[in-house]
């Protein structure tokens, strides 16, 4: 089985090969799954980043993860967290539990950060470079219309002010048990919650004594699972969701994500017009797209920037409130573009002092809380790190960008394809054989 090939060793090419027999080994028909022991399903932003970590490696595997994450849309354009193929057991919470999907396939209730979007771009770059221009032009007819429609769900639906976009749980972030959530989760008692009856579950993601330390509190899932059970009680309905629903959050990770997405897909819709398809109708949509990523993040930096922390934060919209947390998101705001110099100035300073000081990359968290081996809470993760290193260029930050980079690459090279590692030690923590973390480590030493 070359899936246990170590990627120890000198020799990047031989790693390159066990990056690519961990994805093989993970693939399923048409997606990847994010861990053969933790998640037996396709995860929406797993997906992009697998699709955008092998876009160069593989462009054909990647534009066919991407076409399978977006079969799983709803009628209404979202595009839903996990898309459940098959009947696979060893995941909570199951297909019933949510009670949710599409004519084509059980889903979750939720969706993720729209990185489905920028990983799309990529992966037609690769094609046009690779296969030719009819190719990428095949890709980008089959997707366009889909990632349009989703990101026009996201206005629709998820946002109070057309600018700036929000979530309903901490699962839909990516970083389920972030110290941001706190206050949030705290402002409620989940079986008070209109819609939930009971909290009886059994939690399937601790899978040995050592992972029950480095995964979300009981506290947290109780509030996970009863926001859930909630959404299930309302038939999923946006409208009368918003009216009880406690989590209503502007999260800046997603919020920076649907900022950049909103710039790709104008590319995108260039990238048709350029290959002579769309005309004046792609030209509208292109430049509608891209003021739509301006508009964005000119009402995030008005919203999400807190001056005490010189980063960017979520903004809870039901208590009206900043969620101060000084957390790798807040970075992150410079893939989408959110901070103006100024702001810039402050983010490179707040990472420089407060979150290299570790000597590895980036860890997820900083400050008050911080766990070092708990999830969101402090490790280093593969995935947001390389979101930073690409919004860090993104600003002219070269030299920081290279040293995440090579940091990132160094831990993985040391410790294997982990779902995250310890700021303070490096070792690796979670699963192993972990999908992005071997999709990006692939473009990362491309
Ligand atoms: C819930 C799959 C997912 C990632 C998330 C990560 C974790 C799930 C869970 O695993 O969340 O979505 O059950 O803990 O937090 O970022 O997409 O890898």
């Amino acid at each position: 089985d070359d899936a246990d090939t170590p990627p120890t060793g000198d020799d990047t090419q031989a790693r390159r090969e066990a990056a690519l027999a961990v994805l093989r080994a993970n693939r399923r028909e048409g997606y990847t799954i994010p861990s053969a022991t933790l998640y037996p399903f396709q995860w929406n932003w797993d997906s992009a980043f697998v699709a955008a970590g092998l876009a160069s490696a593989d462009p054909d595997a990647a534009a066919t993860e991407i076409r399978t994450l977006l079969d799983a849309q709803w009628a209404n354009g979202m595009v839903p967290q996990i898309a459940f193929w098959t009947d696979a057991t060893g995941y909570f919470p199951g297909p019933d539990e949510w009670g949710a999907g599409s004519d084509r396939v059980r889903t979750s209730g939720i969706t993720q950060p729209p990185m489905v979007v920028p990983a799309a771009r990529r992966v037609a770059d690769a094609l046009r470079r690779q296969r030719g221009g009819s190719a990428a032009e095949a890709f980008l007819d089959a997707v366009v219309p889909a990632l349009d429609a989703f990101l026009s769900w996201w206005l629709r639906e998820r946002s109070d002010d057309g600018d700036v976009v929000y979530v309903r749980h901490p699962w839909a972030t990516g970083m389920d048990d972030s110290p941001a959530w706190t206050p949030v989760l705290e402002s409620f008692e989940p079986l008070d919650l209109p819609g939930v009856d009971d909290l009886d579950y059994a939690r399937e993601d601790r899978k040995s004594e050592s992972l029950a330390d480095q995964r979300p509190t009981d506290w947290d899932y109780d509030r996970y699972v009863a926001l859930v059970r909630q959404g299930r009680a309302f038939d999923w309905d946006e409208v009368r969701l918003r009216e009880v629903c406690p989590f209503v959050v502007e999260d800046v990770l997603t919020n920076a994500i649907f900022a950049r997405a909103c710039a790709d897909l104008g590319g995108m819709y260039d990238e048709l017009d350029a290959l002579g398809e769309e005309g004046a109708a792609g030209v509208d949509a292109a430049d509608r797209w891209r003021e739509q990523a301006e508009s964005t993040r000119e009402a995030c930096r008005d919203r999400l920037w807190s001056p005490a922390l010189g980063t960017f934060v979520s903004y809870d919209r039901v208590g009206e409130r900043r969620l101060p947390a000084n957390s790798v998101a807040g970075l992150v705001s410079t893939f989408g573009g959110l901070p103006d110099q100024g702001q810039f100035e402050a983010v490179r300073t707040n990472l420089s002092e407060n979150f290299l000081s570790y000597e590895r990359a980036c860890p997820s968290y900083v400050g008050e809380g911080m766990d070092l081996d708990r999830y969101w809470r402090g490790p280093v993760w593969v995935n947001t790190n390389w979101l930073l290193a690409d919004g860090l260029r993104r600003y002219g930050a070269a030299d920081l960008a290279s040293r995440i980079e090579r940091d990132t690459v160094s831990l993985v090279e040391r410790e294997g394809f982990r779902e995250y590692f310890s700021p303070e030690t490096g070792e690796g923590r979670g699963s192993d054989r972990f999908s992005w973390t071997a999709a990006l480590y692939l473009d990362l030493t491309d």
